[in-house]
């Protein structure tokens, strides 16, 4: 009361809601009227910020809090009375002929879609201290993961104007949600980049909030320790993308645009782009509502399931359940073994890899329903099994993937099953967690993210007809790799397997040592035998042909230890350096066709 002066009325209506919420604390060690004033108004912004950026309010998050803690303290299943059953959906097989009829749906179908980027955590298990986003996703070229997904929007944007017979210019939205922690590294990024030849107001950059830290089970909201006037905050997760764009306008803008899907994809997944085309396809056939993608997940590995839940008073929804919750929930069910392989020996449950698609119109009806609040979860860490208090504050957390646990029983929730080598190789473990991972199973890591990107690349060609030497094997930062031959193409020269197919003639081959480049969209090899680096550039219309034997030194992978700290970061979390010893680059120039 003895503040009141300095808040305007809206603060006072504020102030009154949380102290009916049980947080009078907040202001019990305040100075009197006339001391710390400029700090109390500080504190006021920051609390109208938590109140407007939360969908009802800080009351409505400190009363979801208080729902959530006491579920979490009485251990209460969050699946009581549902039943799981494998849901239906869409195993792919690369390269067949349904395969490519859906790829070549989906590059007709992408012009009618925005791409939307969750950007806003920082990867502290990776150990790299820039933005994840700036990593170069492999290291022959450099391209980091940011350039990859934009030449990957580019490249589509261009194939699908050209497939669906467009004649005016169509650019496919991207947006990208940022934190705090992300968001002038992004922006800088993209602007030191010129926007990776990106227009810029193609690029849309949403910035998320964080959310009140809480003390105890009472939800009691959480000062900072060094400021009284200050009240802590963490992430409240990648799914606050869906209130983001709800409240952004964008959705309504681009349904009016005629746009027909929202994609979704995370940070650091080198392969996405190659499952795109055809899963974006399985939607437009298919009708999905909403279409995760999804990889064959053996039992017990570390990601969810997507899984039918239906609960004894007729709802059911598919939805992703984290792998740690598959199990009890499957021995709970009658499942005796719980979690276990299948007759084909990997899980019923195919596995979520957290890249969805959704269309547009359903998304904003429900949008529209829910304002974009999705179900939320809380992780406290507690002090002891009394579960009366915290190791340190938490907070409610919330996943873009749990976006149908609202949708009605009728809405049309499917997934599409594509192989891990194709689909998804995320770069999210430091090298020491890698090496611990257990053998078999994927280290996630900057070594295992690029070696997958030349493998795919690798099957591809196998797949339409070149002899690809068998992959060597090498131990990096203590994880043992296969290591193919480094051949990367950009998005612009093969988005699809037909691409590949009319580019790739016959009597191609290529060493295990063997490095290639192609870096422009009109590249065709035949009788290509190459055993060394070969580079390709090929700028617009230029047309370059290959053939013929090239050999030379090539460029080699030289070990490289993960404490040497004079090693730029990006190199030391990878565990190798490549040395270019020699190459063959060729140049094809504007309006001219060069033959090798
Ligand atoms: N992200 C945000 O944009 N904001 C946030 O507040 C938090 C994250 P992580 P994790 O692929 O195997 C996810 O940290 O814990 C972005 C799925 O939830 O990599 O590995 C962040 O920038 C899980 O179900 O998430 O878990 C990044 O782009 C499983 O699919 C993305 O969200 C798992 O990924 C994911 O952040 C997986």
């Amino acid at each position: 009361e003895k503040n009141l002066g300095i808040l305007d009325p809206d603060q006072i209506e504020l102030a009154k809601k949380l102290m009916h919420e049980g947080q009078c604390h907040l202001f019990a060690n305040w100075a009197d009227q006339g001391v710390d004033d400029e700090k109390k108004k500080r504190f006021f912004a920051q609390v109208s910020r938590l109140n407007g950026n939360y969908p009802g309010g800080l009351s409505a998050y400190i009363q979801n809090a208080r729902h959530l803690l006491a579920d979490s303290k009485a251990g209460k299943n969050p699946f009581e009375g549902f039943i799981p059953s494998v849901p239906s959906g869409e195993v792919l097989t690369f390269g067949d002929d349904n395969f490519v009829m859906f790829e070549e749906a989906g590059v007709k179908e992408a012009l009618k879609a925005s791409f939307v980027l969750v950007a806003g955590g920082l990867g502290e298990r990776l150990g790299y201290n820039r933005i994840k986003v700036s990593l170069p996703s492999e290291t022959t070229t450099g391209t980091c993961f940011l350039q990859n997904y934009i030449e990957s929007i580019l490249a589509l944007q261009e194939a699908s104007c050209k497939l669906s017979q467009e004649t005016f210019h169509v650019e496919i939205p991207f947006v990208i949600m940022t934190s705090d922690d992300t968001h002038i590294p992004t922006l800088k990024l993209l602007e030191s980049n010129y926007y990776f030849g990106m227009k810029p107001d193609q690029v849309i950059l949403i910035k998320q909030e964080k959310v009140a830290c809480l003390d105890d089970n009472d939800a009691r909201i959480a000062l900072d320790p060094n400021d009284k006037y200050m009240i802590q905050t963490k992430p409240h997760g990648h799914g606050d993308v869906h209130s983001l764009l709800y409240n952004s306008g964008l959705l309504n803008k681009w349904r009016d645009a005629g746009l027909r899907w929202v994609l979704f994809y995370q940070d650091t997944n080198g392969l996405l782009f190659k499952a795109i085309p055809a899963s974006l396809g399985v939607s437009v056939t298919k009708g999905y509502h909403v279409n995760s993608l999804a990889v064959p997940r053996k039992a017990k590995e570390a990601i969810g399931g997507i899984t039918k839940l239906t609960h004894s008073d007729g709802r059911t929804m598919v939805i992703n359940v984290e792998y740690n919750q598959l199990d009890p929930l499957l021995r709970a069910t009658g499942h005796a073994d719980g979690d276990a392989n299948g007759e084909t020996g990997y899980s019923p449950f195919p596995g979520n890899i957290n890249q969805l698609i959704l269309e547009l119109g359903p998304y904003i009806e429900e949008l529209t329903r829910t304002h974009g609040a999705i179900s939320e979860f809380v992780n406290p860490k507690y002090k002891d099994s009394s579960k009366t208090s915290f190791k340190s504050s938490t907070r409610l957390e919330c996943m873009m993937q749990d976006y149908p646990k609202t949708l009605p029983s009728t809405a049309r929730v499917g997934f599409t099953v594509m192989d891990t080598w194709l689909a998804y190789a995320p770069v999210k473990n430091n090298p020491e967690d890698a090496a611990k991972v257990p053998k078999g199973n994927p280290y996630h890591s900057a070594t295992s993210g690029e070696m997958a990107i030349y493998r795919a690349n690798c099957l591809i060609l196998r797949k339409a007809g070149v002899k690809i030497a068998d992959p060597a094997t090498a131990v990096f930062n203590g994880q043992e790799v296969e290591i193919w031959p480094r051949i990367t193409w950009k998005p612009k020269w093969a988005l699809t397997f037909s691409d590949v197919q009319k580019k790739v003639k016959e009597g191609c081959s290529f060493s295990q040592r063997s490095t290639m480049v192609l870096n422009g969209p009109n590249i065709y090899l035949q009788g290509l035998s190459l055993d060394g680096t070969l580079i390709i550039h090929a700028v617009n219309e230029a047309q370059v042909q290959v053939s013929g034997p090239v050999q030379n030194k090539g460029w080699v992978l030289l070990p490289t230890d993960y404490k040497d700290e004079s090693l730029p970061e990006e190199i030391s979390i990878r565990g190798f350096v490549i040395e270019k010893l020699e190459q063959l680059e060729i140049a094809g120039r504007e309006n001219s066709g060069s033959s090798v």
